[in-house]
């Protein structure tokens, strides 16, 4: 019989595959923002895959977190913790900032690289 070896390779290629996933689905990155800063000024991730981005306010005073490429405007109150998921589909750098009146000139901004 020949078809016990053949089922037991195509076992052996659903558990690498299942094995690879597991490798890539996290593609999570968290940005403080504190002391009128984003404590990470440069997150990289994958493109084409979901991110999970946590934002952690830890600051007396609300925030924003803006990105216009994507459509995001999210806005963090005093000590607020969010997250928020999309998939970045094209490689690219692209700007995020603080929308709040002032924090943007302040230096609230920084930089989200999309690899391929
Ligand atoms: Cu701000």
């Amino acid at each position: 019989m020949k078809v016990r070896p053949y089922i037991l390779s195509l076992l052996l290629i659903l558990l690498c595959l299942l094995a690879a996933c597991g490798r890539t689905t996290p593609n999570e990155a968290t940005i403080t923002m504190k002391e009128m800063a984003f404590q990470q000024s440069e997150i990289t991730i994958k493109a084409g895959q979901p991110v999970a981005l946590r934002l952690v306010n830890q600051d007396g005073y609300a925030h924003a977190f803006d990105m216009d490429e994507f459509d995001i405007h999210m806005s963090l109150a005093a000590n607020e913790t969010a997250e928020l998921s999309f998939t970045p589909e094209n490689p690219g750098r692209y700007l995020f900032y603080c929308s709040s009146p002032g924090h943007h000139a302040a230096g609230m901004v920084g930089t989200l690289i999309v690899e391929p």
